[in-house]
């Protein structure tokens, strides 16, 4: 039906940690960061905040295009839709100097998979190298790269990788406390459950939470969900320790999306990923796990290596990075050879 208006489903995602140059952090705290001052990056980034809540160690917001979580040192701004998430660096960095007290970039990660039509989004995203050009005038030692069959599926990757020598190694060794991050990025999904995702199916986000079986995707989370009118959903998750879960659906049957990520750690995503294919049912879906040396997901590559199938979704490809301190699993996944 092509009277449907598109929609972009598909995320940028921005997460970047910061240090200081002199190690001295534990005054330093992103959240000190005066809210206001967030709202109006976002209106850089053309979208706003729609929901909002914290614990001790994250807070997460619901944006009218995705999420938005801040930790003490780790950002992450995820978007989807015409937003133009990097047109905010300047200003966040400026921001963070002079409120979370951070003068250093310890790690920067920007991906996201292809768009389904680049030829609608703004400047600098129609094109990754667009994105690239504008990340190396900000950052030094960046490097980008691209995963999956570049003219089909396939998701892109920019990220710090410095050079040895013992200043980089001081300053940009990366992330070493454990750190994972499992994303699951679906498209062609089956309609029938991507109408619970409508606000003629579901009265409210709770009962879209509750029936299709987000809520038990990942146990314990306090959940800040939001149903669209007339149809879409967000959903952030947080758990007590700052970790956290984010789910974003675009259910229309022309151009069907869902995102789905967390940090939580497993010594195996098996279950996680399996339970999440089973609530949405995508005909394909983009798998990225990283994990550092110090997570208990660190056999995550070996482990994908010898999942050649999830069910009924057969592994069409997969391909491994490794960083100066994670490792990084990509792979593709459809339920008929495409
Ligand atoms: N989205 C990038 C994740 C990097 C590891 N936390």
């Amino acid at each position: 039906n092509s009277s449907v208006q598109f929609f972009e489903g598909v995320e940028k995602l921005l997460e970047i940690w910061f240090a200081r140059t002199d190690g001295n952090t534990n005054q330093c705290d992103l959240r000190n960061i005066p809210r206001q001052k967030l709202e109006n990056l976002l209106k850089i980034v053309r979208c706003e905040v729609i929901s909002f809540m914290s614990n001790d160690n994250i807070d997460a917001y619901v944006l009218s295009e995705s999420s938005m979580f801040v930790a003490q040192r780790r950002f992450i701004l995820k978007t989807c839709g015409t937003t133009t998430p990097l047109q905010c660096l300047k200003p966040l960095l400026v921001l963070v100097q002079q409120y979370a007290g951070f003068d250093d970039v310890e790690d920067v990660f920007y991906s996201r998979k292809n768009f389904k039509r680049p030829d609608l989004q703004m400047s600098p995203h129609q094109a990754f190298e667009q994105e690239v050009a504008l990340l190396d005038t900000f950052f030094e030692n960046g490097s980008a790269y691209c995963m999956g069959a570049m003219n089909r599926d396939c998701w892109y990757l920019y990220t710090l990788n410095p050079l040895s020598g013992e200043n980089n190694k001081k300053l940009h060794g990366g992330i070493t406390e454990p750190d994972q991050t499992l994303e699951i990025l679906m498209t062609e999904l089956d309609p029938e459950v991507m109408s619970m995702f409508s606000r003629e199916e579901c009265a409210t986000a709770a009962e879209a939470t509750q029936k299709s079986g987000i809520e038990k995707l990942i146990p314990n989370m306090e959940v800040d969900d939001f149903l669209f009118d007339p149809c879409g959903y967000s959903m952030n998750g947080i758990m007590k320790n700052g970790c956290y879960m984010t789910i974003h659906i675009t259910p229309e049957p022309e151009f069907s999306y869902v995102s789905f990520e967390t940090n939580v750690p497993q010594t195996s995503y098996k279950d996680v990923i399996s339970r999440v294919l089973e609530t949405f049912q995508p005909g394909k879906f983009v798998l990225t796990v990283f994990a550092n040396q110090t997570s208990s997901a660190s056999q995550t590559p070996r482990e994908l290596l010898k999942t050649s199938s999830f069910s009924e979704w057969m592994r069409r490809d997969i391909q491994f990075c490794r960083f100066k301190n994670y490792d990084l699993t990509y792979a593709f996944y459809s339920k008929f050879p495409s």
